[in-house]
């Protein structure tokens, strides 16, 4: 009975060896190396490649290493009948919150045009922006966006949010559903995307919901590509709708060298970095279920088959 590892990145190692620090009774395997596939009963995948899943016959059900599931539903021969659970971390949220805080005070001080401006040598003092100047709003409150808005309001930035069905957070105003969208978007100056990518939110970063926003609103994604649409973003940031944008995930990744992103002044990016699983933090929560299933008790963390997220 045992564990494989799917992921396409460089981290298979480190997480072969994160689960057998913890639990070295328990055989994991790297799905690129000689193992019984019949013995496998937990999958535990990062953007696997599609069909893979299917060497499988006795999976239990598929572990997600991160916060997000999507690729899962992507792949058309994933076994996704089967339990599908995803991370819910702590330090996955707060890293997340830091970075996307990072981003807000670096637009805050304009710290991505002083850069451009020393590469260009040139002396621009340009008038700063306070905390009270902007209200912030966070698409996407699950617990990331929980964590974020209490970090927010700790900083003292008007919060608010919204939400696919209605929640209510301390502190913040939620807005909820396609017919409080306008009214969460009128007074929203630097919207967050913390959204999980489904058949619903896919696309939302369009056109139309950007000019939603003030003018000179702030878009910072860091869901998935999947939910910009590029072209979009890039005919607001040109015609002034936009000041800027921060985005840290894209359609590709890598995303291809003669993407109009790369050379944009208005666009700040960073290469799906914000926030990423943390083996020693995340591998007690993965051993968890594993003891769960094992004893027939209800799985952590379970996925919506409906919600997709
Ligand atoms: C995640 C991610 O979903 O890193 O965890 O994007």
């Amino acid at each position: 009975m045992s564990i494989v590892i799917i992921r396409q990145d460089d981290k298979m190692d480190v997480w072969v060896a994160a689960i057998k620090a913890i639990a070295p009774d328990i055989p994991v395997y790297s799905y690129l190396e000689e193992h019984d596939k019949e013995e496998v009963e937990v999958a535990l995948v990062w953007k696997h490649p599609n069909g893979t899943l299917v060497a499988y016959p006795n999976l239990k059900y598929i572990a997600s290493s991160g916060a997000g599931v999507d690729f899962i539903f992507e792949d058309a021969d994933a076994p996704t009948h089967l339990p599908i659970t995803r991370v819910v971390d702590t330090m996955l949220a707060s890293d997340m919150s830091e970075y996307v805080i990072a981003v807000i005070f670096s637009h805050l001080k304009h710290l991505n045009q002083y850069k451009i401006n020393q590469i260009n040598s040139l002396w621009k003092p340009m008038d700063y922006h306070r905390i009270a100047d902007f209200t912030v709003g966070i698409m996407g409150l699950g617990a990331i966006g929980t964590v974020l808005s209490k970090d927010l309001i700790r900083f003292g930035f008007k919060t608010q949010g919204w939400s696919l069905s209605k929640k209510s957070l301390k502190g913040i105003k939620t807005y909820a559903g396609q017919e409080e969208l306008t009214n969460f978007l009128s007074t929203t100056q630097i919207l967050v995307c913390l959204l999980p990518l489904t058949h619903t939110t896919t696309g939302i970063l369009n056109k139309d919901l950007f000019e939603q926003l003030p003018i000179g609103a702030y878009v910072i994604n860091v869901a998935r590509g999947g939910h910009l649409v590029d072209e979009d973003i890039l005919q607001v940031l040109d015609n002034g709708h936009l000041s800027g944008a921060a985005l840290d995930v894209y359609h590709q990744e890598p995303l291809s060298k003669d993407h109009p992103f790369w050379q944009h002044d208005k666009v700040h990016m960073t290469p799906h970095y914000a926030s990423v699983s943390d083996t020693q933090s995340v591998v007690p929560q993965i051993l968890e279920n594993y003891k769960r299933m094992k004893s027939g008790k209800p799985l952590l963390n379970l996925v919506s088959k409906s919600k997709g997220y």
